[in-house]
């Protein structure tokens, strides 16, 4: 699979707010936020979809919920609630094939979420 914006902001090609990082994952706010907090999570490991994800990437891809609530208490948001979502393809809202857990909070979210009309049907 060939490399994506999300490589650059994990070697610092390209800056990012990062938020958190570890050896296995990278997180940092969403370039065109959807809520008062929006991050993301992603694994240093290129996985393109969910539907790429290998038994051995179990660990890593379990480490991104981790990953999620850790940052989300540090911001405040944990105890009133939050929301992850991972996109998976087109019909799915996936643009970078990279996976990545949104993480947004921050207000009151509507759900379900297709009630709002999605920027693909536009
Ligand atoms: P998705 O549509 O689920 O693939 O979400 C991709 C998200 O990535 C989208 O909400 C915007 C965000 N994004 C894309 N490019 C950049 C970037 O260069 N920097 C940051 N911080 N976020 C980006």
């Amino acid at each position: 699979m060939s490399e994506t914006i999300f490589d650059k902001i994990i070697s610092r090609e390209i800056p990012a707010d990062i938020v958190y990082e570890d050896d296995i994952s990278l997180a940092f706010k969403d370039i065109n936020p959807q809520a008062p907090v929006h991050f993301l999570v992603i694994p240093k490991k290129r996985i393109a979809t969910i539907n790429d994800i290998a038994k051995e990437d179990r660990e890593v891809v379990g480490h991104l919920s981790w990953v999620a609530a850790k940052v989300a208490g540090e911001m405040g948001i944990a105890q009133e609630g939050f929301r992850t979502v991972m996109n998976c393809n087109e019909f799915g809202g996936q643009s970078v094939y990279h996976i990545h857990l949104h993480v947004l909070g921050g207000k009151l979210l509507g759900w379900p979420p297709y009630t709002d009309k999605p920027k693909n049907l536009e």
